[in-house]
């Protein structure tokens, strides 16, 4: 058993040391001194002017003052919860990373999901990237596992970064636009970024519209080493699947959810855990032998690229349980900083340049934004292993370190702190064999810019693809410059020929096959000036069924969310009958009414509102219900916002049900097709719309359930849309 096991099997980090608790307690200044009015300043006479004697004021204004600190230069929105990881078996053969030995041992984690790049007050459904960093408080010291939901990046050197932010962020000029990538620089620097077209497959996918954190991948994107402790190394890619399945939103959806409720996803991560609806997900691995580094197309080194699951499968070695939200947003989510460096022993950093830049951005970020080198020292980052070493002082340094002695090698100490050998947890760098010529240079396979967007494309489905090609139609749509527009879509061509056909029709443009890439940057290690732009390698990519969402688990709906309508005099028992099918299988009905307080039902009763329809709309749901009841469904039909509802579920492909007297209200919304002719069966008229003129919900609640764990039914958008 660890330290921290010993202490508490089930305790995740403990604050509690640093938590105030004011309850009963008189208001103090910051030296603790009672104060006995904090509603007036002190004034010469009752009408007279302040005094600057006023300490209580001025220490309370000049905190005031400060309480801001720099936002993140990217991922600045986040939210995080505390949780814990647990690994199924002891990993011994591949790392001796001791988080990863003992089943028995649950690992405090602190995890953040952000969005990149917007504003800490951006709406959390922009289209982005989301980050998925985990902080792992082990008895090795912190390990952080700083991760996205995306597997790949969009460029290969971390010299770049700047530019991928500067020419994301708003634009410098006007500050416009506002957490959207849907602009004229972003994809100026894009059509001229060859390496960036993988990526960008997956951004302009709906892995970029997640509908909850707690339903999205995760992946260290980087190739990263685990370290036995026989010193034997092997190449790994983390992965953290959920335990929901990979879901996401549409984009029309995202939109309105922005204007309705930017805090969507923090508030669906907030409730989940507030509700003991613990999210989930399991911790993967890909190994790869170092024998075998060079036995792929790609080079393991590229960020651009990833390790198809089909050619190296995932295996599951843990799970990962959020349990318990922050205390202060500020204290914990805002303060915590994660590091790519921040590794125990049993995991190394490879030579990915895009890691190795990192290596050296997050201390430094971390510097300004946190004031100074002891951000280590605020309770969210402290690990929980003790920490001894010669750094000294600094601004806001915490602890008191005794003692003369602030140098090693000392006698006057004891010679304390000393450094620790290997066998007794002193980390020692992964003696990789390194033999080569200083050069601003990248190995071969990194130029093959192509295939594996090519292969993500062509493992969609066909709604993913829709929505891919309307994605990117969208985005070069907002592009103003008509070059930027061609040039994107003769690189897309590069991809795929249909994609960039159907992308060009939408934007009013032909396809020009030919590249127009000006830059020429490249220096390879064997010292040939080689072109920026290679041929792209035109070898057959396949298929990779691991890339489709429309593969992910959709065998549950628990914590969904599903609106029934109703208003006064809805009937009791089916709604009565239709909430416990509901929630017995863990979803989360909600009354959704014209106005707030009771409504009466057909039986008398009173039933508390969730929610008016002024406050929620159809975005904030999986799917509708819509019980009989004449007079409920009556004032339902005279209510526009309540048929919008329903017509707006339909649009984004939700479950929709309703059952006796509520198919008139199916009626009025005059849906597509047959769910809207009037003439409505005893069954589904349509997929996903469950429909019965019985009024026992009863009868239908099962095929309800079965149809919201599909997540969306796709078939109906191609009756809305024109073909993308
Ligand atoms: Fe980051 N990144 N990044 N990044 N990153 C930051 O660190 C950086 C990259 C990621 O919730 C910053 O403390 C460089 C890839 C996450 O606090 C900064 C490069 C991946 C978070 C920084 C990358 C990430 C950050 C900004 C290219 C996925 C949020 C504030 C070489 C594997 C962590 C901060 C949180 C944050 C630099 C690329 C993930 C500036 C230079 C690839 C999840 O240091």
């Amino acid at each position: 058993m660890s330290k921290i096991d010993k202490k508490d099997n089930d305790k995740v980090k403990d604050l509690g040391r640093f938590r105030e608790d004011s309850a009963r307690e008189y208001i103090t200044t910051n030296q603790g001194l009672r104060i006995n009015d904090d509603q007036n300043s002190l004034k010469a006479g009752e009408r007279g002017p302040s005094l600057l004697e006023d300490f209580l004021l001025r220490e309370k204004i000049t905190h005031f003052d400060h309480e801001r600190i720099p936002e993140r230069i990217v991922h600045a929105r986040g939210t995080a919860a505390h949780g814990y990881f647990q690994v199924y078996k002891s990993m011994a053969p591949l790392t001796k990373a001791k988080f990863l030995q003992d089943p028995s041992v649950k690992t405090p984690v602190f995890v953040r999901f952000s969005t990149v790049v917007g504003s800490r007050g951006s709406s959390d459904l922009a289209r982005d990237v989301r980050g998925f960093a985990v902080k792992f408080y082990t008895e090795d010291g912190n390990y952080d596992l700083v991760g996205n939901n995306i597997p790949v990046f969009f460029i290969q050197d971390a010299v770049k970064f700047p530019d991928l932010v500067h020419a994301v962020k708003p634009e410098p000029h006007n500050e416009m636009p506002q957490a959207a990538s849907a602009h004229d620089t972003f994809w100026d620097f894009i059509s001229l970024m060859p390496e960036s077209m993988h990526m960008i497959m997956w951004v302009m996918s709906d892995r970029a519209i997640p509908r909850s954190f707690r339903m999205m991948e995760g992946f260290g994107v980087h190739t990263f080493r685990f370290v036995n402790d026989k010193g034997k190394s092997r190449f790994v890619k983390f992965h953290w699947k959920p335990l929901l399945g990979i879901h996401s939103v549409v984009w029309d959806e995202a939109q309105k959810i922005s204007g309705k409720d930017p805090d969507f996803h923090r508030r669906d991560l907030w409730e989940a855990i507030e509700n003991g609806d613990y999210p989930e997900w399991e911790f993967g691995v890909q190994i790869v032998e170092e024998e075998d580094e060079h036995k792929f197309d790609f080079d393991l080194l590229d960020a651009t690229k990833i390790i198809p699951e089909e050619l190296v499968p995932v295996k599951r070695i843990g799970k990962l349980t959020l349990n318990r939200n922050p205390d202060n947003f500020f204290a914990e989510t805002e303060q915590v900083s994660f590091n790519p460096g921040h590794v125990v022993p049993g995991i190394d950093i490879t030579n990915d340049p895009l890691l190795q830049g990192r290596l050296f951005s997050y201390t430094d970020t971390q510097l300004i934004r946190l004031g100074g080198p002891n951000s280590h020292e605020i309770p969210i980052n402290r690990p929980v292993a003790p920490v001894h070493n010669t750094q000294r002082d600094g601004h806001m340094r915490q602890t008191i370190n005794a003692g003369r002695v602030s140098y090693e090698p000392n006698s006057l100490g004891g010679g304390c702190p000393m450094q620790a050998k290997e066998n007794v947890g002193g980390f020692v760098s992964y003696a990789e064999k390194i033999d080569g010529q200083k050069a601003r240079a990248r190995s071969d396979k990194f130029f093959d810019h192509f295939s594996q967007a090519a292969l993500f494309w062509n493992s969609q489905s066909d709604p993913e693809k829709n929505h891919l090609v309307q994605a990117l139609r969208f985005e070069l749509g907002k592009v103003e410059v008509a070059e930027i527009r061609a040039r994107m879509v003769a690189m897309l061509a590069q991809v795929d020929g249909t994609l960039a056909g159907r992308v060009a029709k939408g934007l009013g443009l032909e396809v020009n096959q030919k590249l127009q890439t000006p830059l020429n940057m490249s220096v390879p290690a064997d010292g040939n000036v080689k072109e920026f732009q290679p041929k792209p390698l035109k070898k057959n990519v396949g298929n990779s069924p691991a890339l489709s969402m429309a593969n992910t688990v959709k065998d549950t709906v628990k914590t969904r969310k599903v609106a029934i309508l109703g208003a006064d005099g809805f009937d009791d028992a089916a709604v009565t009958a239709m909430k416990k099918a509901l929630t017995g299988a863990g979803a989360q009905p909600k009354l959704v009414a014209p106005r707030l307080g009771f409504l009466k039902s057909s039986k008398g009763a009173e039933v508390k509102v969730d929610f008016s329809l002024l406050t929620a709309s159809s975005v904030m749901f999986d799917a509708v219900y819509i019980p009989g009841g004449e007079k409920s469904v009556k004032a339902l039909q005279e209510q526009v916002e309540a048929v919008e509802f329903v017509q707006e579920a339909f649009k984004h492909c939700k479950t929709i049900a309703a059952n006796g007297a509520g198919l008139e209200f199916i009626r009025a919304c005059r849906l597509a097709n047959g769910a809207a002719d009037g003439k409505a069966k005893d069954s589904a008229v349509e997929e996903g719309i469950i429909l019965s003129r019985d009024d026992q919900a009863g009868k239908i609640a099962s095929e309800f359930i079965k149809a919201i764990a599909q997540h969306r039914h796709w078939s109906r958008e191609k009756k809305l849309h024109s073909p993308a």
